[in-house]
């Protein structure tokens, strides 16, 4: 098998203040949380940008200015950048970061969804939110489509082929694995791909061993094991480890981090993405899976290197 690929996922666009004070919202916090996640383990950190006054998902390329660099200054870890963004984000607001910052990697979303966190607004009372923005953010994802339109897909990966950043597939269905392939066929993707397969969205599939053997066996039919890496996220606690030890079983990878779940125990809530990644490396370990430094990371995902990015 592979070394092991653990992503760090350190804030995201879904995970809302109110729900921990452990997760990072300034552009200092949140490039620190990555720095101390690849000190960890983890190969790859994956960013979102948040308003600095208020932790409001953004994708300003000025708020990433002030993240991507100090991430680079002080760790080789892979800086994979969403083009997921947040709740409300136009599909020009979400694909701006490939030619500002021509990253590495980047977060291609692989079909148009529900994507909702709006049975979170039901856990906390008016007084707990922390930011104004809170409350309306989650019940707004009740009524959202997360766009992700064939002429969008298109434009994404011609976009992110135009500045060598390889896409990494996020598949959050079974249909999504059929989109992936038929961008294949018609020449949009190139091989090898590097699937995400993301579990446990409201409004995609679950994280149960099944589903997570169905993404597989479907996209081993329709790619070929031989043409692709996988990864997996399971959004939720415990599913972020159950299905992360499953890949480690599997020959698949891995993504931990605040952005999918916030708990590190039942009940305990992480301190900071670092623990999470301290976890998952735990977890290889005990089941005989060695841990890719980030270059060995590059190497597998076929990478342009850092030296090529834009930030
Ligand atoms: N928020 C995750 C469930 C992206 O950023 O483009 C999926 C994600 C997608 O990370
Ligand atoms: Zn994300």
């Amino acid at each position: 098998m592979d070394k092991l690929i653990v992503t760090a996922a350190i804030t995201g666009g879904v995970t809302m203040p109110v729900q921990s004070p452990y997760l990072p919202l300034t552009p200092q916090q949140i490039a620190d949380e990555a720095v101390r996640a690849a000190e960890a383990g983890a190969a790859s950190v994956h960013i979102h940008a948040r308003n600095p006054q208020d932790g409001k998902p953004t994708a300003d390329p000025e708020v990433y200015k002030q993240i991507l660099p100090s991430i680079r200054e002080r760790c080789d870890a892979i800086v994979c950048i969403t083009t997921g963004g947040g709740i409300g984000l136009s599909t020009e607001e979400r694909i701006r970061v490939v030619p500002a910052f021509k990253p590495e990697l980047a977060t291609f979303n692989m079909g148009s969804m529900n994507f909702s966190i709006h049975p979170i607004g039901a856990r906390y009372a008016e007084q707990e939110y922390r930011y104004a923005w809170e409350k309306g953010y989650i019940e707004a994802s009740r009524d959202a489509v997360f766009r992700n339109t064939f002429a969008d897909l298109e434009h994404f990966c011609k976009t992110m082929k135009e500045h060598s950043t390889k896409p990494e597939c996020e598949c959050y269905d079974v249909g999504h694995i059929y989109n992936t392939s038929f961008l294949v066929r018609q020449g949009a993707l190139d091989l090898p791909l590097w699937l995400q397969f993301v579990t446990g969205v409201l409004g995609g599939i679950g994280s149960a061993l099944e589903d997570i053997m169905y993404m597989k066996h479907t996209a081993d039919r329709l790619i070929g094991a031989e043409n692709y890496r996988w990864s997996v996220i399971g959004a939720g606690y415990p599913q972020q480890f159950q299905v992360a030890t499953l890949a480690i079983m599997m020959g698949g990878h891995v993504r931990v981090g605040l952005e999918d779940n916030i708990f590190v125990e039942r009940g305990v809530l992480a301190t900071s993405n670092a623990q999470l990644v301290e976890k998952a490396v735990r977890l290889a370990r005990e089941l005989g899976r060695e841990i890719a430094t980030p270059d060995e990371a590059r190497q597998l995902l076929g990478l342009k290197g850092m030296d090529r990015v834009g930030f």
